[in-house]
């Protein structure tokens, strides 16, 4: 028997992993009792052991020859991959090879993969999908607070909450044993749901139970300037609070002056009597919470939208008062270490700036290397994708953890990026659309095959562990990362322990925003409730941040004036395109499309379009229809569907090939986040089998 949590999102569910039964997967998961889950699961955490062992794991290292892959021992496959690196880095320098981590790795992994990048390859030009996941509520937060962390309270306080305002998430089908929390709300009427889509979390909010508002896609920030202008104009302000805890009370105020009610009904479509009801609402709650998901969030004004909640939350005196709250909920398992540890381009561990002198100083010091060494800042996610094979850009990619081919937004340029390098690695336990593309394929280990930290929503630390040996030839990361480091010859130590992994990540940590210095496996080990920061010396961590203060030097936080943009919006026949996840599907698929009973229940790619839409340009119920716009076109199975706007049609993101949404989503990017307009491109629909458009 093991405890342990879930592979997939960042509720992290908690489960036991007990010997299964012969015939079966190798281990049988139960769910285990645990603040976030309480027991539950859903239906890809039930069916998580199925992938365990799949005869299509990766067992060996496999190397591109003469087109094809084929076996290869540890031994070939690094030194290849050690002598092409060197060769790359002596021809054009440390920078022309990329690397591409994981918000689904480990804290260990995570940090030593940016460790490696930084002092064994010496290149800046790390980042990873989280890019695409949490970057634009990092960047808002960060902006306000002084410091990121997606939920600043335990999950269990949403329990008794009067109202809870949540904006662009989809609980109901992402984070199923999450909607228990919502309970209370719901018996008091007060889940408020905004959605362009009836999603089953919208549909939470029936019966009285609260609301469902379903604005025109990518109009969040219009909707939630129209919010807050309500809330200042009709003195629902918790003026002692912004007096004292706040900055820029006098720009906000001034940005929102002309939101008023009907003309957010204008751009947002949805009535004015409903933009003063939710201010009310809000306003009148003794315990209300605003939590924002990806469909706020993964826009090119995603930061400035995450930073409209953050300020409605603020002048409402929400934050940090105990009952109340304002958070956003991480995606990924490790969504939240994953952005602590430094995989990201700007970022070193401890959530420190690697621009920032001193935290170079300290970082450089456990490493035992000089600060001279350390790289700068290096670029995000999609430029570093599209930087491949051009002129400065990489050479050599090194994949961990994510399958950028289906996932990455415009796809067909991701694809024609990945087949301009001059070496792809990746490193998997399935051989992913993106491994598929490798020039070598290092199999790794699954969840249930290793030990580490993962950091959940509510950035509490927990422990995975080992239940079973690791099959074949495949190998944990970190002896991958030290057998490489070794072979080009890094300084510094390169532990392949986890626990000894988590005992420097921690010292690199200590003092950092992300403090994980007081914890250590042996420590976790205990149950403790391990919230960042966990200093050192301190005997818990801290479920609560923001009770008396925020992180910037005075103590206060920022209310940032930001006014909405005119967002790109379809014009005559054209319609509004966001995608999305469905409830038995993960990310890119390439895990949960290899268990036959979430594959069968969403075997293809189906487009939601609203009937009205449908009748008008010959689409049926069921039959095939292409979705087209400026950069591609996908062929779908059309269902009918009342739950979406008439503007508007949702496509999964999970499939790959000519089914893969990404294939038409557009590689623009927030300013700020670097985050890609994954929720909002203009397309046209047809039937399949009529004309191109
Ligand atoms: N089943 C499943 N669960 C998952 C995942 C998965 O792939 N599958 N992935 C995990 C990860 S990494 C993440 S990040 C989370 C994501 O979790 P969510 O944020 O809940 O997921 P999404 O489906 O991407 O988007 C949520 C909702 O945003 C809506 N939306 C789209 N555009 C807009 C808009 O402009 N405004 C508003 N207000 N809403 C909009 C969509 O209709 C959708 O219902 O889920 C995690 N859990
Ligand atoms: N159109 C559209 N696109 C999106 C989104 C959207 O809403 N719409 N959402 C975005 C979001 S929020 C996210 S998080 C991304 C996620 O998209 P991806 O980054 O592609 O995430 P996954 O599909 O989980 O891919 C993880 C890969 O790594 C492997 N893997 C899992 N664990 C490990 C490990 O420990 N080590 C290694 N080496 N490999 C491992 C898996 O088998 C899989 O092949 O997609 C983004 N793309
Ligand atoms: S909600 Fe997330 S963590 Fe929980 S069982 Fe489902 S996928 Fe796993
Ligand atoms: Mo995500």
């Amino acid at each position: 028997m093991s405890d342990t949590h879930c592979p997939y999102c960042a509720l992290q569910c908690a489960m036991t992993l007990a010997p299964g039964v012969p015939g079966g997967p190798a281990v049988e998961v139960r769910g285990r009792d645990f603040p976030t889950n309480r027991g539950g699961l859903c239906r890809k955490g039930w069916t998580s052991a199925e992938l365990l062992g799949r005869g299509d794991r990766l067992t060996s290292p496999l190397i591109r020859e003469q087109g094809a892959l084929r076996e290869a021992t540890w031994d070939e496959a690094l030194e290849t991959i050690a002598g092409r690196l060197r060769e790359i880095r002596h021809a054009s320098g440390a920078d022309a090879i990329g690397v591409f981590g994981g918000g689904g790795l480990t804290n260990e992994k995570a940090y030593l993969l940016g460790k490696f990048a930084r002092v064994a390859l010496g290149t800046s030009r790390i980042d990873y999908n989280g890019r695409f996941c949490m970057s634009s509520a990092a960047a808002a937060a960060n902006r306000a607070f002084g410091l990121d962390r997606g939920l600043p309270f335990p999950v269990s306080d949403l329990d008794t909450a009067d109202v809870v305002l949540l904006l662009g998430s989809n609980v109901g089908d992402t984070m199923p044993p999450f909607v228990q929390h919502l309970q209370g709300a719901r018996a008091r009427g007060g889940l408020l749901v905004v959605d362009p889509r009836r999603s089953s979390t919208a549909r939470l909010a029936d019966d009285g139970a609260g609301l469902h508002v379903q604005p025109a896609p990518a109009t969040d920030l219009a909707l939630l300037a129209g919010i807050t202008h309500v809330v200042l104009r009709d003195g629902l302000a918790d003026e002692a609070y912004v007096a004292r805890r706040t900055t820029g009370i006098d720009a906000l105020r001034r940005s929102v002056s002309t939101w008023w009610p009907e003309r957010t009904e204008a751009v947002t479509g949805v009535p004015a009597q409903t933009v003063r009801e939710i201010a009310h609402r809000l306003a009148g709650a003794e315990s209300a919470y605003v939590l924002t998901g990806r469909g706020v969030e993964q826009h090119a004004d995603g930061t400035d939208t995450a930073t409209a909640a953050i300020n409605l939350a603020l002048v409402l005196g929400l934050v940090g008062r105990p009952g109340s709250g304002y958070g956003t909920l991480t995606g990924q398992g490790n969504g939240q270490g994953g952005r602590e540890h430094g995989q990201k381009s700007d970022q070193l561990p401890g959530y420190r700036k690697i621009t920032d002198p001193a935290a170079r100083a300290h970082v450089a010091g456990v490493w035992g290397i000089s600060p001279d060494a350390l790289p700068g800042p290096g670029i995000p996610a999609v430029e570093l994708l599209d930087s491949c094979g051009r002129p400065g850009g990489v050479r050599a990619l090194l994949v961990h953890g994510s399958n950028v081919v289906v996932s990455a937004p415009d796809a067909g340029r991701v694809r024609e990026a990945l087949g301009r390098l001059d070496l792809l690695v990746v490193s998997d336990f399935f051989l992913s659309e993106t491994a598929e593309r490798a020039d070598v394929v290092l199999p790794v280990l699954q969840w249930a095959e290793e030990e580490g930290t993962m950091t959940n929503l509510e950035g509490r630390v927990i422990r995975r562990r080992r239940a079973l040996p690791a099959p074949g030839q495949a190998r944990s990361e970190l002896w991958i990362l030290a057998q490489l480091a070794e072979r080009l010859g890094a300084p510094s130590a390169w532990p392949t322990d986890p626990a000894a992994v988590f005992d420097e990540l921690a010292r690199a940590s200590a003092g950092g925003a992300a403090d994980y210095s007081g914890l250590s496996h042996a420590l976790l080990d205990t149950g403790v409730a391990a919230h960042w920061p966990f200093p050192a010396g301190s005997r818990s961590g801290t479920p609560h941040l923001f009770r008396d203060r925020f992180w910037h030097d005075d103590g206060r936080a920022r209310l940032v004036p930001v006014r909405p943009r005119a967002p790109e919006s379809p014009a005559g026949r054209e319609l509004s395109l966001i995608t999305g996840r469905l409830m038995g599907h993960y990310q890119s698929g390439a895990q949960t499309r290899r268990v036959p009973e979430l594959a069968d229940a969403a075997p293809s790619l189906v487009a939601e379009i609203h009937p009205v839409t449908a009748r008008d340009r010959g689409i049926a119920d069921g039959e095939p229809v292409r979705v087209a716009g400026a950069r591609g076109v996908v062929t779908a199975r059309a269902r009918l569907s009342r739950d979406i706007r008439p503007d508007t049609v949702f496509l999964p993101f999970h499939y790959p090939g000519q089914e893969s949404a990404n294939l038409l989503t557009s590689a623009r990017t927030d300013p700020i986040s670097a985050m890609p307009e994954f929720k909002n491109t203009v397309v046209t629909l047809a039937p399949a089998s009529g004309v191109s458009p």
